[in-house]
């Protein structure tokens, strides 16, 4: 089996064990404290690739709930001093590998502006967890070169965190949880229903979180299976992007609370023009809850996406080409 298949599939029992051994008692680690002690009026979100993907969906996250302000950037844009100075602030920085080049540069950065660094990693032995000031390494075995279940998980226990610091009911993440079997099941049976041979271009929408997950479901797509994607905030979609639809356009729509009327119009008027248009979310095709929360689930039909379209035209999605795991420069 193609071990990029795998750790996507993985998620269908993982994301339970990892919640019930992890994300539960998260709020009892020291690293956790620390992290409420530091918060202030503004927080950094800096990642590269997929983790700067999970850095923007947080960023969103962290100002919704906390109500203070959140920026991500690029770890490049950070590492080459093209951000306005920041001082004395605390910033997470994303990296699954901890070697990325630019985001170790922008820790080294960060820490001479007086600015107390996250470091955000699943390996112990990476830079990042040696030289940030608060290494928080995930307990995660992820070895494919397609970032896929830790993106979801990391993402899953820092809105856990989040919500747990506001004081907020937690309860329904468990309810997510549990359904993550079934929605994984509903994703694969929904995508293997579709012609993708059909396809050759995928687009991915959706609304401030869900605006990350779409670029993260993108990015997925062009891993694994070399299609062209791309992904824009749902309505941004009609201002220019439209022009390229066809019926060769497959796209996916995040649904949001409240956007109903509006998710229908764009839905008609972009089948009109020949594309297919499968929504996620409330009464979608892929059912799921509309919450915020639920973020941690819906890149789950695009890495199942990016696997199947990869098998049909016969691209391994374990080699991606000129990929590799840690970009170094
Ligand atoms: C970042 C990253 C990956 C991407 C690719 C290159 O890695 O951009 O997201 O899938 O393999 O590297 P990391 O800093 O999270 O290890």
């Amino acid at each position: 089996m193609s071990l990029t298949l795998k750790e996507i599939t993985d998620q269908k029992h993982e994301l339970k064990t990892f919640f019930e051994n992890f994300v539960i008692n998260f709020p009892s680690r020291d690293i956790f404290e620390e992290i409420e002690r530091k918060l202030s009026d503004e927080v950094l979100f800096i990642g590269c690739g997929s983790s700067y993907n999970l850095a923007l969906t947080l960023s969103r996250y962290f100002e919704r709930v906390l109500k203070i302000r959140a920026k991500a950037f690029p770890a490049g844009e950070v590492a080459f001093e093209k951000i306005p100075e920041i001082k004395g602030k605390l910033a997470f920085l994303f990296s699954r590998t901890g070697n990325t080049t630019e985001v170790l540069l922008a820790n080294n950065i960060l820490r001479k502006m007086s600015c107390k660094t996250v470091g955000i990693t699943i390996e112990e032995d990476s830079k990042l967890a040696k030289e940030s000031d608060f290494p928080l390494v995930f307990p995660i075995e992820e070895n494919a070169v397609v970032m896929t279940k830790s993106f979801n998980m990391i993402l899953l226990s820092l809105m856990f965190m989040v919500d747990t610091i506001s004081g907020l009911d937690v309860t329904s993440y468990r309810e997510l949880v549990d359904y993550s079997e079934k929605f994984f099941d509903l994703s694969w049976k929904t995508i293997e229903a579709i012609d993708l041979k059909r396809y050759r271009h995928f687009v991915f929408l959706g609304m401030a979180e869900f605006h990350g997950i779409s670029l993260e479901s993108a990015l997925k797509c062009i891993e694994m299976s070399l299609t062209f994607s791309e992904a824009y905030s749902t309505l941004e979609y009609r201002h220019g992007p439209k022009a390229l639809v066809d019926e060769n356009v497959l796209i996916f729509v995040q649904k949001v609370s409240g956007m109903d009327d509006q998710e229908k119009r764009l839905k008609e008027e972009l089948e009109s023009l020949g594309a297919t248009v499968l929504e996620i979310g409330e009464d979608g095709d892929v059912p799921i809850s509309n919450e915020w929360r639920s973020a941690f689930l819906r890149t789950i039909p695009a890495q199942i996406l990016g696997y199947q379209k990869a098998f049909s035209s016969g691209i391994s999605p374990d080699r991606p080409p000129h990929l590799e795991k840690t970009v170094t420069l």
